[in-house]
């Protein structure tokens, strides 16, 4: 069984301006997390991946494309959940069967489910198959947010094996750490990856590491390695860097940025916005000053 611990590239998703999804653009952003960025690795169907904007079809596709693409050169973690359970465990199945190694969910979000039904959703999707779970907690977009307590609930099932936590709160991050030694902690916050590793994360995954995946290995090694000073100066130009990615807008930045490299990483899908003259103007700017 896979080591599931290091950095991942969260996969973007890439489509043509129709909306369709761009196999060839996803194929070169995968191969270039493999080849150049040397990721551990993947996240797909993420939020990076406009995975809640798209159909099941389009999810396995993409998670078939993904694993085509990588065979086993890379971990590859599959993001299963949904707001339609029947979806996640369908979805679940589907990556089993090709071989994934380790599924995520996402919290059900928009209906404001109790804590009981967010259980229930868990062992719903672990059911139906025989694969290592990390939940994704993302509280300030789903609005579901767990005490310690809940989160023992939840690992008491020996499939759940971690968590995602994109979280600023580290004072529930440090007592995730003390409480649960042996589940993996996988930080979802690129802004605050030092930190998270001196409290003792297992690993990362993020949006921004398609791009800034060099300074995002050293804050992680440099930390580990409690070379403090040094790592907090490159997640400084790190931050510069994600700053300026988020004033630009997120996804379709880091596309633009990988566009600088050759890569034909494509659009973002609507409701997103398309690109603007600006806004390529501007990932222009941005890809000089950092790159
Ligand atoms: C996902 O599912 O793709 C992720 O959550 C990856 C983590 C990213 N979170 C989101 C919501 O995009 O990398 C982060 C984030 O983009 C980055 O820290 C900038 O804020």
């Amino acid at each position: 069984m896979r080591d599931l611990r290091g950095l991942y590239s969260a996969l973007l998703g890439s489509f043509n301006e129709d909306g369709s999804v761009s196999e060839k653009g996803l194929r070169q952003i995968i191969r270039h997390n493999i080849d150049h960025n040397k990721m551990d690795g993947l996240y797909v169907g993420g939020s990076t991946g406009e995975n809640f904007m798209l159909s099941t079809d389009e999810k396995k596709r993409i998670f078939e494309i993904a694993k085509d693409e990588a065979k086993d050169d890379i971990t590859l973690m599959a993001q299963v959940g949904s707001v339609n359970l029947k979806e996640s465990i369908e979805l679940a199945k589907f990556v089993e069967d090709l071989g994934y190694d380790a599924i995520s969910a996402v919290t059900p979000f928009y209906y404001k489910f109790d804590f009981d039904e967010v259980h229930h959703y868990y062992e719903r999707i672990l059911e139906g198959v025989d694969m290592r779970m990390v939940i994704y907690f993302i509280p300030f977009l789903t609005g579901v947010n767990f005490s310690i307590e809940q989160f023992k609930t939840l690992f008491e099932n020996k499939k759940i094996v971690g968590v995602k936590f994109t979280q600023g709160d580290f004072y529930l991050l440090e007592r995730m750490r003390k409480t649960f030694p042996d589940k993996l902690i996988f930080a979802g916050f690129d802004e605050m990856l030092l930190p998270a590793t001196v409290l003792g994360i297992d690993g990362a995954i993020g949006s921004t590491y398609n791009v800034n995946a060099e300074r995002a290995r050293q804050i992680y090694d440099l930390a580990r390695a409690e070379k403090i000073s040094e790592a907090r100066a490159i997640q400084h130009v790190t931050n510069d860097l994600i700053t300026d990615i988020l004033d630009n807008g997120l996804y379709g930045t880091i596309k633009l940025l990988l566009e600088e490299q050759g890569i034909e990483a494509g659009c973002c899908r609507e409701p997103m916005k398309p690109y603007t003259p600006e806004m390529r103007t501007r990932a222009k700017e941005i890809y000089k000053k950092y790159f």
